[in-house]
């Protein structure tokens, strides 16, 4: 069980303006940042990052959306934090997350759903790692 895990907010939520109350979310929560950056990835470092679903058919229009608009991407601590946030945000599709979790207070469909959170402690730290230098974490 690790302390970390990596998330973004993904480019419906800051095109709508909701990155703020986000991340209000995920700090109250209880989760400390440990880094965090606002930025837009190309087509071609979206279609890396999610390159585990390349077989999948929704892989082309989730590539797109992922390089759509901005991101915030943000590596999170607390305890059991792979879990606890995967908690906090509630399932992959909003019309099936529970009441008060950030996708159903937040995402509209399952291919644009707000935030990302790392399905597991080898994943965030590979994800993480994505994103940031030794120099922008702590
Ligand atoms: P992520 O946190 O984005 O990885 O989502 P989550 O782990 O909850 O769900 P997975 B299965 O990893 O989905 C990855 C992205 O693909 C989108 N998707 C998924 C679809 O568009 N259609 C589908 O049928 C499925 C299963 C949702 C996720 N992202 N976005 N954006
Ligand atoms: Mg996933």
């Amino acid at each position: 069980m690790s302390n970390r895990t990596f998330t973004m907010i993904k480019p419906d939520a800051t095109r709508k303006g909701d990155t703020g109350a986000i991340l209000n979310h995920i700090v109250k929560a209880g989760f400390t940042v440990k880094a965090m950056k606002w930025t837009k990835l190309t087509a071609e470092q979206a279609g890396l990052f999610y390159e585990i679903h390349k077989e999948r058919p929704f892989y082309g229009e989730l590539v797109e959306f992922m390089s759509s608009g901005p991101i915030v991407a943000a590596i999170l601590e607390k305890e059991n934090a792979v879990a606890d946030f995967r908690k906090l945000i509630g399932a992959t599709n909003p019309a099936q997350a529970e009441e008060g979790t950030i996708r159903k207070l937040y995402a509209a469909s399952v291919g644009e759903n707000a935030v990302h959170g790392s399905d597991s402690d080898e994943n965030a730290a590979i994800e993480g790692d994505f994103f940031f230098s030794k120099l922008e974490r702590f």
